[in-house]
């Protein structure tokens, strides 16, 4: 793997990933993801209870653990024959959402706002309030380390755009810690009905354990008022502001401009309808998905062959003097095509599948604001516009699955094991489509295999060669300064990284 310089560990993301790069014309020409880590939980699940597996692939992340439980979940529903009852599903949906919530607000701002405001003008402030001096002051010693931050001018021809005034970069950071109070809120409200957080105990085949009354639905309704209240006065309004004073962001990190979503959140009353549905957009038109494409490569992955198996038939045998090879990840790939995922997938999947969807009003309402189209979603900005808008449309959907809810009616369903079935539970994670594969024999798990969001985002290589979805995303990347790469990061960034996920 040639470079000409590297980012490693890039920071403010989830887990460990290295980008090496090589650049031509002060442009990236190629990157590779490295995930330099291995974990294993495909291993720690063979042989296991099957009953262990929705608690223990919580633990392969502390942002999307409800992800991997309701996936998890899922899966035993359908290798048990059962399906959850009517509140048990509204149930699953609202702890969800509450841990997209919780993920999306963390992810931009205690990760990413930090790439657009100037943190060091906090000087000219004359409220001096402890906390924004304090982040000031962790700021000033990341300097010295690893970290990447904005170094004005970030992009010849921009200079004058390029830092927010006083009191707008104060408002921002302000919001910083709004957004702490706010992602706390998100918690509390998935508590509610998950038990403690982050890995929530109430998650099990055939619904969710706690009982639904009237105090537990006010109280989660109560506490979703505030995060509303974030999202429209600060979460949306600071989007926009970032997406006016940086516009160039809709230009950069186009990347495959193919999407993946595997459908979350469905009815209580017809499952088979999503709020986001599934579907495969290629070529800019929506195609039902068909599973029997998925398979994953090895061939630059520390794994040893064979390679391009589907999930099913999946094996996770780590080889770590493996030539070629330069990351954890496997490389997913839709027969052999890269893919995309995530909210923008999300969003793009819904409004293609029904105009009438609420993400087509509102990508259209903000991508008018900011006198954009819809083909510069797939960009930076985008993908950050995309999940502030997922947000606002969770936050209503959940006010609806709380009054649809039935106070004292059962939240879930009895099951036994059976000797030897199979079930894969496909959901969505706060970043993509996430699917979990099962076999039982002999009442244990027989094997267990994960695909998950930041796998196909970073995938390196696949076995033809072809890069991954984020490495394809930086190509053409300006860097008019190598010692400060920070357009490299934001690209990275926009794709909301969970390598912790992604190598498993
Ligand atoms: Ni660790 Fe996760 C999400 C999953 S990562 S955060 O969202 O699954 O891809
Ligand atoms: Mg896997």
């Amino acid at each position: 793997m040639r470079a000409d310089f590297t980012i490693d560990p890039v920071t403010r993301i989830e887990g460990h990933l290295g980008i090496y790069i090589t650049t031509v014309n002060d442009r990236i020409a190629d990157a590779y993801c490295a995930g330099e880590m291995f974990r294993g939980f495909e291993q720690i699940l063979a042989g296991r209870d099957p009953l262990d597996a929705q608690q223990i692939t919580q633990r392969i992340c502390g942002v999307c653990p409800i992800s991997h439980g309701v996936a998890s979940c899922q899966a035993q529903d359908i290798a048990y024959g059962i399906e959850p009852p009517f509140n048990g599903i509204l149930l699953r949906n609202l702890i969800l959402a509450a841990n997209f919530l919780q993920s999306h607000i963390t992810h931009f701002y205690q990760f990413s706002i930090l790439d657009f405001v100037d943190v060091l003008a906090i000087d000219s402030y004359t409220g001096q309030e402890p906390a924004l001096r304090a982040l000031k002051n962790w700021i000033a010693e990341q300097r010295s380390s690893n970290e990447i931050f904005p170094a004005a001018p970030f992009l010849p021809g921009y200079e004058s755009e390029h830092t927010f005034s006083g009191e707008d970069n104060i408002s921002i950071l302000h919001n910083y810690f709004k957004a702490l109070k706010a992602r706390r809120c998100a918690h509390q409200s998935a508590a509610i009905f998950a038990g403690k957080l982050p890995h929530a105990p109430a998650l099990v085949p055939g619904g969710v354990t706690e009982q639904v009354d009237a105090k537990r639905i006010a109280t989660f309704q109560s506490r979703f008022k505030q995060i509303e209240l974030f999202i429209d006065n600060c979460y949306l309004p600071d989007i926009l502001s970032v997406a006016a004073k940086f516009p160039e962001f809709f230009d950069m990190g186009k990347g495959c401009g193919n999407f993946l979503a595997y459908g979350v959140f469905p009815s209580g009353h017809d499952r088979s309808k999503c709020l986001f549905p599934q579907g495969v957009i290629m070529d800019g038109g929506i195609q039902a998905l068909d599973l029997a494409k998925i398979h994953e490569d090895v061939r630059y992955s520390h794994f040893a062959p064979p390679s391009h198996l589907k999930p099913t038939e999946g094996a996770t045998i780590p080889q770590t003097d493996k030539e070629e090879a330069y990351s954890w990840l496997k490389a997913p790939r839709y027969e052999t095509s890269v893919l995309e995922t995530g909210p923008l997938a999300r969003l793009l999947a819904a409004s293609q599948a029904n105009s009438e969807h609420p993400a087509k009003a509102l990508m259209d309402q903000f991508l008018q604001k900011l006198n954009r189209e819809e083909k510069h979603l797939p960009s930076v900005l985008g993908r950050h516009l995309a999940r502030a808008i997922e947000c606002k449309i969770l936050v209503q959907a959940c006010f609806e699955w709380l009054s649809e809810l039935r106070p004292g009616e059962p939240t879930c369903t009895d099951f036994t094991i059976p000797d030897q079935s199979e079930g894969i539970g496909l959901t969505e994670a706060p970043r993509g489509a996430l699917g979990h594969w099962l076999s039982i024999k002999n009442k244990k798990i027989e094997s267990y295999q994960c695909v998950v969001p930041s796998t196909w985002n970073f995938s390196p290589r696949d076995d033809r060669g072809t890069p991954g979805a984020v490495e394809q995303a930086l190509a053409g990347t300006p860097i008019p300064d190598r010692d400060n790469p920070i357009n490299a990061v934001r690209v990275v960034r926009s794709f909301d990284p969970c390598l912790a996920c992604a190598v498993h």
